[in-house]
């Protein structure tokens, strides 16, 4: 989730002193993206050594520990292969032993730097501390090491001879669930590295003094020839392959004109800023492919065989400015973030929902759900967009608990001395753990005896640091001050919360499975939301020039119209408010006629009768509402109308896909008012003040 950076030469000398400061500054250039500590590994001064450095905090204060080492900066290496991490927890939290790179054994004979979730690693863990392996972080990650001696280790007393280093982290990566991406260095491989992927993005970029003279690599699948296809090919810990027949195909793009490997220098990492400073030549990694890079040449393996898939990685060529590779194909981190939720929402459920079963278990919760269960009631607390994350699940909790609910804003709790008692569950909500406000109420429900559960984003946080139990969302980190993706992972952990609540409630089985199953398809139907984007556009940039929009919805899209309407307010600057339909008439009515701006939620839920009311309600009044509705709604009411087309899922998450297209709205209403969506005048990513 977070960086990754590598660095291999290839007959091009290079001190320590060099090698360990393109590392660092490799990981400064993914410092944009957040994270909580750094590490490297570098060559010790034999073949056999390695050294590790790890801090908690900024790349600077890793650098500065590297800098008071008492080693040799001016050794020089004409080969070397190093490494380095900067890390956003997901298990464990920030600190020195939790950082990577992790080893196999204080030897260091494999080590290893990863982004994403392991989530088979428990069992993984328990197999080989069973086998002996003692370890020594909390993390997910550390079971790869140790996977890859212990599977080297059986194979040389079983075989009598040693795997090569490709095979060893194919055989590694077979028994890996979850998603990834890997660097393995080894001291029984000095100066190779291998890399590889699946659902975490790596690159590599090539670096050389003579132009490259193809731009492809091929991908070797000559041991795939024996080997069943993915769905079939399975293989358990204990069950060792075997060592398949080793057939190289040299890629013909790192051959000088005389045929002999060239100098070359080869960077790794999981975001292009990275590489920009070295090389313009790179090559993306597909899931599943396994790069092997060892004495100057490049090799791309397959974890299996996938016939759909191109027998060739193209080298391309990198235009961009830095700032603009860092936002990718985007203008500004807002709209990345936006689009990374198809991704984000799974990594939240990720080793939690079991889709099969219908199932979900929320480790942080565990020892506290009989009490939970038995609460007097549950009052959830947050300010801003995790507020809203909280009206949004109100009505499920309502449906599926049998325990009242209340939600309130931190910044009115304390105004309000509201009584909480010893037998209340008090759910804090936070992005980044830290809100002030936020805090502040769980000092004071901690003093009344309540128990005090957090859902944040950073592991590490005060907020999980000081709640009793809790869920972390694992949305990887959000830099934009206005939140998007925050917010649909939170309103997927909070529905988690409520499901395995009720787990024991055999009347809401029917109703618990439709959710799980509309959780499965929420990742396809946000992909598909994001297809509106020109369409947002065009209606975003006719509202650019207007001074109010009111938001109107019914039951559970209330809570999306509070949140596109903070969406608007937040990076937009227009007046804009969220009304709850039923209570037109109570008064805002009178705020309509044909100037003022109105966009109202219909889907077809149990509330559609009474929006169709309020659009009525709009309509008699010289409204012209642009109406977000199921893509397959044909009412011939609002034929007329500009309409929203988003896929219709299970109510109670119709909120997650609905507020997409607002995000995108509020988004392109910024940038069509000419403003920097990013950094919105007067607000702070994390409102650490009270
Ligand atoms: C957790 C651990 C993981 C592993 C796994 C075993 C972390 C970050 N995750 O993953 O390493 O041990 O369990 O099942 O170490 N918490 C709070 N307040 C919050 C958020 C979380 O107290 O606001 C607690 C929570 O009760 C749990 C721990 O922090 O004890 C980790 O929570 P999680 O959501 O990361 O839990 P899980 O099961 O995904
Ligand atoms: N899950 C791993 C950890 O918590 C990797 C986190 C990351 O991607 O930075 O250490
Ligand atoms: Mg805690």
């Amino acid at each position: 989730m977070c960086g990754i950076f590598a660095y291999i030469n290839y007959l091009v000398e290079r001190d320590r002193k060099y090698i360990t400061d393109t590392l660092l500054t490799g990981l400064g250039r993914l410092e944009y993206r957040g994270y909580d500590s750094a590490g490297v590994a570098v060559d010790g001064d034999s073949e056999k050594e390695a050294y590790l450095f790890k801090q908690v905090g900024k790349v600077a204060a890793l650098r500065e520990k590297i800098s008071t080492q008492k080693v040799d900066f001016q050794k020089p290496f004409i080969s070397h292969a190093g490494m380095a991490h900067t890390r956003w927890a997901t298990h464990g939290i920030p600190s020195e032993t939790n950082s990577h790179p992790h080893r196999s054994d204080p030897t260091n004979e494999f080590m290893v730097v990863h982004n994403g979730i392991i989530t088979n690693y428990k069992e993984l863990r328990a197999v080989l501390e069973k086998f002996g392996f003692q370890f020594e972080s909390d993390t997910d990650t550390e079971a790869v090491a140790k996977l890859a001696k212990y599977i080297y280790d059986t194979q040389k007393k079983t075989m009598g001879n040693t795997m090569t280093f490709t095979n060893l982290v194919k055989a590694v990566c077979k028994e890996l669930e979850g998603a990834f991406a890997l660097i393995f260095k080894s001291t029984h491989f000095p100066n190779e590295l291998v890399a590889a992927r699946r659902g975490s993005p790596l690159l590599i970029g090539v670096k050389t003094a003579k132009k490259l003279k193809v731009d492809f690599v091929d991908v070797d699948t000559s041991d795939l020839s024996n080997t069943v296809s993915a769905d079939q090919n399975q293989q358990t810990l204990l069950a060792l392959p075997e060592q398949p027949k080793i057939r190289r195909t040299q890629s013909r793009s790192f051959l000088g004109e005389d045929g002999v490997p060239m100098p070359v220098e080869y960077i790794l990492a999981s975001d292009a800023s990275a590489i920009i400073e070295h090389t313009k030549k790179v090559l993306y990694l597909e899931d599943d492919d396994v790069a092997h890079i060892s004495e100057g040449d490049l090799h791309i393996h397959r974890l299996r065989r996938d016939d759909h898939m191109s027998s060739v990685r193209p080298i391309q060529t990198l235009e961009h400015e830095l700032a603009q590779i860092q936002k990718g194909a985007f203008a500004h981190f807002m709209q990345k973030e936006i689009y990374e939720q198809p991704e984000s929402v799974v990594n939240t459920m990720r080793g939690r929902v079991n889709f099969d079963n219908h199932s979900v278990v929320l480790g942080g919760l565990r020892s506290q759900l009989s009490n939970i269960r038995r609460s007097r009631r549950i009052i959830f607390c947050a300010c801003g967009t995790s507020f809203h994350s909280c009206i949004a699940v109100k009505g499920l909790f309502a449906e599926l608990t049998d325990v009242p609910i209340s939600v309130e804003l931190a910044s009115s709790f304390l105004d309000e001395q509201l009584p909480v008692f010893r037998d209340d569950v008090c759910v804090f909500v936070s992005q980044s753990g830290e809100t002030k406000d936020t805090l502040l109420v769980l000092q004071y429900c901690k003093e009344r005896g309540a128990l005090c559960v957090g859902v944040t984003n950073t592991v590490g946080s005060t907020i999980s640091r000081e709640t009793h139990c809790g869920v972390h969302i694992n949305a990887g980190p959000e830099i934009s001050v206005a939140s998007t993706k925050a917010y649909t992972s939170q309103f997927i952990a909070l529905t988690m919360i409520a499901l395995q609540l009720s787990d024991d409630n055999l009347s809401k089985m029917a109703r618990r499975r439709e959710i799980i199953d509309g959780l499965y398809r929420l990742s396809g139907d946000i992909r598909q939301v994001l297809t509106l984007e020109p369409q947002l556009k065009q209606i975003a940039q006719d509202l650019a020039s207007e001074h109010h929009l009111i938001l109107l919805a019914r039951g559970y899209q209330t809570a999306t119209c509070h949140e596109g309407s903070l969406k608007i307010k937040e990076v937009s600057y227009i007046h804009s408010e969220s009304i709850a339909a039923g209570e037109l008439k109570h008064g805002p009515l009178a705020l309509i006629d044909s100037s003022m701006p109105v966009l109202l939620i219909m889907n077809k839920d149990r509330h559609y009768a009474d929006t169709e009311n309020a659009f009525k309600q709009v309509t008699a009044r010289g409204g012209d509402p642009i109406v977000l509705c199921d893509c397959d709604d044909e009412t011939p009411i609002f034929a007329n109308s500009r309409t929203i087309r988003v896929p219709k899922t299970v109510d109670a998450i119709q909120g997650i896909v609905n507020i997409v297209p607002l995000q995108l709205l509020a988004y392109h209403m910024a940038v069509a008012r000419g403003f920097d969506p990013d950094s919105p005048r007067n607000l702070a990513k994390s409102v650490t003040t009270a």
